[in-house]
This record gives C-alpha cells, structure tokens and sequence, in this order.
C-alpha cells in the first residue's frame, strides 16, 4: 500500500515543483491531493501526466492523509500545521514558522537524517530556507573533514525566492527599461532589472536582514552550534538558481584539492571546477537540476586554513520542494511512517 500525500499551497511556485518532484521521482503515493486557499479552489495543476483540481485547505480532512508537504507561507502554517499534525498526519513545512522551535526537527537529508525521528513531538519537520540548504550540502563533507570555524557567505539570490510577484517584477521591470515605460517597485523595495539589491526579508535590530539571520540560525542548527556564520544575502536579476560565494576558516589544514576531492565524493555535491573561462556553475545552468554544484575552490591565504568556494543551486528545488520531497523519502527509507492504509 502506498501513502496518501497532500500538497498545501499547490499553486505557488514550490507547490507546483513539489507536485513535479513527487511525480519525477515516483514517490509510493497511492493518491497525491493539491489543497489551497479558498479563492484557489478548482483551479487545475499538474501531477506528472494528470491534472488535479485544488481543494480547499481550510476544511480538508486529514485523519487518512499521511504526510502534507506545506508551502503556503508562515502564518498559513502556524495556525494550521499544529492542526493537521493532530490529526496524524507528519507536516513537512517549507515556511520559518517551525524552523527555530527545539521540537521541530530543521532537515536536509544529505546533512542531518539521523535529527528526522524528533519529528514525533509534533508531527512537523521544518525545511530550511533556500539559501541555507545549498549552503549546508557544500559545507557538511568539509565540517566532518577539517572543522569548520567561521563561514562568510555573500548570497546572490534570484528572484523567484520572492515568489511568481518577485518574477513577474523582474520581467515586467525589464521591458519597461527597453519600451522607456515608467518603472513599478511593487514587491521589492528599488529597482531590480539591471540592478543588485542588498536587502532580503525585513531588517532586525543590529542591521542585518532577516535573511541573513536564516542562514545563521538554521546553519548551526544542522550542522554546529559552534560554528561563527556572517551572511550578506542580496536579490540579483536571475529568474532561477541562488549563487553564493563562501569564505571558510577552518581548525584543521585543508587544502583546495582536497576539498575539491572531499566534495566530489559528497552526496547531493557535484564539482565543476575548470580554471578556465566557463569552467564552473552559474545560476541559469542549474534551474532544474537537483544537485548543488561547488565552482571557483580556491585557498583563502588571508585566513590560517582558509578555502574560498562558489556554490550554486536551484532554489525552487535543493531550496524547498526537492529538500521536502527528500525528507518524506527519508520517513519511507527508515520506516518512520505507516500508511493509514495499513493501519
Ligand atoms: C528569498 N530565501 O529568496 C527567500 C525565500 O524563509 O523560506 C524563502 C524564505 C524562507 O526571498
């Protein structure tokens, strides 16, 4: 017997790519449900080659669905996962509502499987935010070598971590600059096309963004507390894919070759790292692809045990959908759940 799933919030941008991801990779489901707000329902989306019509979340009965993979934003989930959590059914949230609380297991399942079984306290298991899984993918195979002490990481992300406004602002904006029509900031806060802007989610009391807090917080939540982790994250005009660009100082000495080794062995890891032009990953070559590619490894001599890394990855996928999907492929692998089927 396979499992029922429901995807909350199917007609997002991460609804949408889970319900490709799950079909891509034959996940056991017997039946898969597309739920949203009530203003979404009977629209249509895809399930590999079939159609589903949205159904309404709010009164969607979860006592027979097994696992609900969640998207539809912070405040959807605080009031709701607790709910559906009750009803046994194991939340996989993609949202930061959860992420922080000691009871909700943060995971990326190339980096912390083993942290999945807390997920019975309350039924839920937070996925990290976009720019924090690619990064932890790269770091967790040099942490386990050498020890890492410090990370400084310069984010490059694209603007469909923003959503399909964060997109269609980014197309909208460009023709304007090329038909001389007046530019609209409606979702972002200045100009993006042909432009960088260094400000993600709202600013906090000591002047760095929420953002940057994330990729702090959730970092050492998965991978060690003891870690020192500083992030600028700034929007960049790419519709797909986040680049990073990562300083590393380390306890122990770690050449660039053998972190280039360490990484091509590494799951979920893939080197692409010519010195020569063209010879590593941008963002418009990953959208799509599920693996978080690792460029530009170079020593850092201006640190004692120093690596300089350019890590890049589909942000839709690594960064939320494929990273749920993979959590509830790891609650099947180790026999964590039961169909209700069975039960
Ligand atoms: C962005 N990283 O690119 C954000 C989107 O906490 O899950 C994801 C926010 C989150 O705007």
């Amino acid at each position: 017997m396979g499992f029922k799933i429901a995807v909350a919030g199917a007609t997002g941008n991460v609804g949408r790519e889970m319900l490709s991801i799950l079909a891509e990779r034959g996940f056991p489901a017997d039946e898969v449900v597309a739920l949203a707000s009530s203003r979404s329902v009977g629209k249509e989306v895809s399930f590999g080659d079939k159609t589903l019509k949205v159904k309404n979340l709010e009164n969607y009965d979860f006592s027979d669905t097994d696992i609900c993979l969640m998207s539809a934003g912070g405040s959807i989930s605080q009031k709701w996962s607790p709910k559906i959590g009750a009803q046994g059914c194991v939340v996989i949230d993609n949202s930061s509502a959860w992420r922080y609380d000691s009871e909700v297991p943060l995971i990326v399942p190339e980096v912390n499987p083993d942290a999945v079984e807390g997920f019975t306290k309350r039924n839920i298991i937070a996925n990290p935010n976009c720019s924090t899984a690619q990064l932890v993918v790269a770091l967790k195979p040099l942490h386990d070598a050498a020890t890492i002490k410090r990370v400084v990481v310069s984010t490059y992300q694209s603007v469909s971590g923003a959503g399909k406004d964060g997109m269609d602002e980014l197309f909208n904006q460009t023709r304007a600059v090329f038909v001389a029509d007046p530019i609209e900031n409606k979702k972002f806060t200045k100009r993006i096309a042909f432009n960088v802007i260094p400000h993600i989610d709202v600013f906090m009391e000591d002047g760095y963004t929420k953002e940057e807090w994330k990729v702090l917080a959730e970092t050492k939540k998965m991978l060690d507390p003891k870690i020192k982790v500083t992030c600028t994250a700034v929007r960049v005009p790419v519709f797909v894919g986040h680049g990073e660009a990562v300083n590393l100082e380390f306890e122990k000495e770690i050449t660039a070759d053998e972190a280039r080794d360490i990484l091509r062995e590494a799951p979920g890891c893939l080197v692409v790292d010519k010195h020569e032009d063209g010879g590593y990953v941008t963002p418009v070559e990953c959208a799509g692809e599920d693996v978080t590619y690792i460029s530009r490894i170079r020593e850092d001599a201006t640190v004692e045990n120093g690596l300089a890394l350019w890590v890049v990855s589909d942000n839709l996928r690594k960064g939320a959908a494929l990273n749920a999907v993979q959590i509830a492929e790891l609650l099947v692998e180790r026999n964590l759940i039961k169909s209700h089927a069975t039960a």
